[in-house]
């Protein structure tokens, strides 16, 4: 037992190169000094390099340490249990529906996973759910769209944690529901018929930190039962860290490794999707830091088309021309969109301004769009250091944004008032809601209690 855990940290040739990724600044030493190796070269350049052999035994010590430290640990909860779960479905030709939030760790759980089901020669459908039209998680339009799929095995990515009546829903239509979220627990957990999140209290497993992706990465190790083909493994380790920094994770333990590994193999890179961004005039100069912090501006928010998010159809693209006409204009788009953030961070704090003696942030407005209220309460937050809601007021209800700062709990806030609000979630420092407009001020109210109590 225990080595399915951390394959990757099993001694093979790639594993030298893989321990090189936890000190990045060496292994891009020793990579330079090579000069770009071609196809999956990356892991070969140690064989070059006059690696000290200090490191390489202080290396090689480090991970028997954490290999230890990794094999003594409990896998997440009902992991194992998913990954027997798919390999049935997929033996038996079911439908797996994979149901995906629209941001970039959303995206790239999907997209691991269809792969690995693919190869495995599995049916897989796609779906996104559109924050814009439809608001966040399992939702009625959807699951009416969905339904003719029925009976299938219908696994949420990224959501539905806090979705108890659609999964209900989703149920009475005949689909088998399999929740593999990574936020925050709202009182219970929905009635799916497997739920995957380490942040239930069972859930043994000590790092609860982890993206998404990060869940469904070893969620695929399993289904390989740690035979995942190396250029599968890095394709997947590049998304897995790419969500994982998109998602804000702390940059410590498993994450470390996700970001390190996946930001590194990106500049060998063989999925045609991410390679193009080097190849776009503007970009062409960036190290590899700059690279990644831009391809994931572009693919976090990408919008929705066909129920599909636009970094789904890039990252899945085969075809190097069309993938770079797509690159560039969700370049175009992130540079559009991040001039209206800045617009409405700047009315927001206007606003806010004069009601500088309120303990928290609480503004609304029609023109601030679905995709743009996260970053505007993220730098309304950043600047007034304040309990931050930001809200899309459309016609009869809202949806919000809330970031907190340091020592505040947007989910804790959210419980004590969720009673005036249709759903919520997500992360003590940031997180969602969604509201109908007539009970907007009774939340408002409701949180400066809240918060009022908070600092007596
Ligand atoms: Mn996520």
């Amino acid at each position: 037992m225990g080595e399915e855990r951390f394959a990757f940290l099993t001694p093979k040739p790639l594993f030298i190169a893989d321990c090189l990724s936890f000190f990045p600044g060496e292994a891009a030493r020793s990579a330079g000094a090579m000069g770009r190796m071609p196809g999956s070269g990356f892991p070969y350049f140690i064989y070059f390099s006059n690696f000290r052999f200090f490191f390489l035994s202080l290396f090689y010590h480090t991970l028997i340490l954490l290999n230890y430290k990794i094999m003594s640990t409990p896998e997440i909860k009902n992991l194992k249990k998913t990954a027997k779960r798919i390999l049935k479905a997929i033996k038996n030709q079911e439908t797996i529906i994979l149901y995906g939030d629209a941001d970039l760790d959303g995206t790239a759980s999907v997209v691991v996973l269809e792969e690995a089901i693919k190869n495995l020669e599995g049916n897989v459908i796609v779906y996104f759910v559109d924050r814009e039209k439809q608001g966040y998680g399992i939702n009625k339009s959807a699951l009416a769209h969905l339904k003719k799929y029925a009976p299938a095995l219908f696994i949420t990515l990224d959501l539905g944690i806090t979705n108890f009546e659609e999964v209900k829903t989703a149920k009475k239509m005949g689909f088998e529901i399999i929740i593999v979220d990574h936020h925050a627990i709202v009182g219970n957990i929905p009635n799916a018929d497997i739920v995957v999140d380490p942040k239930q209290k069972t859930d043994k497993y000590p790092f609860k930190d982890l993206a998404n992706a990060g869940i469904v990465y070893r969620l695929v190790k399993i289904l390989y039962e740690n035979n995942l083909p190396p250029n599968l493994d890095t394709e997947f380790l590049e998304l897995t860290g790419l969500a994982t920094l998109a998602d804000m994770m702390p940059q410590e333990d498993e994450n470390k490794f996700y970001i390190e590994q996946g930001i590194y193999s990106l500049e060998y890179t063989s999925r045609v999707g991410l390679k193009v961004f080097s190849e776009i005039e503007v970009l062409k100069n960036l190290d590899i830091n700059q690279l990644a912090r831009k391809i994931i501006s572009c693919l976090n928010v990408s919008g929705i088309e066909k129920n599909k998010t636009g970094a789904y159809f890039l990252l899945t693209s085969k075809d190097e021309k069309r993938a770079k006409i797509l690159a560039k204009k969700l370049l175009e788009q992130t540079q559009e969109r991040q001039l209206r953030i800045k617009q409405a961070a700047q009315e927001a704090g206007d606003r806010a301004y004069k009601n500088s003696d309120s303990d928290i942030i609480f503004e609304g407005d029609s023109e601030w769009y679905n995709v743009l209220i996260g970053a505007v309460a993220s730098r309304v937050c950043n600047k007034y250091r304040k309990p931050t809601f930001i809200y899309n007021k459309m016609r009869g209800r809202s949806i919000g944004a809330v970031r907190m700062p340091q020592g505040f709990d947007a989910v804790k806030a959210m419980e004590s008032c969720g009673k005036l609000l249709i759903n919520f979630g997500g992360h003590p420092p940031a997180a969602g809601f969604s509201i109908q407009n007539k009970n907007l001020k009774k939340f408002e109210e409701c949180l400066k209690k809240y918060f009022e109590n908070l600092t007596k």
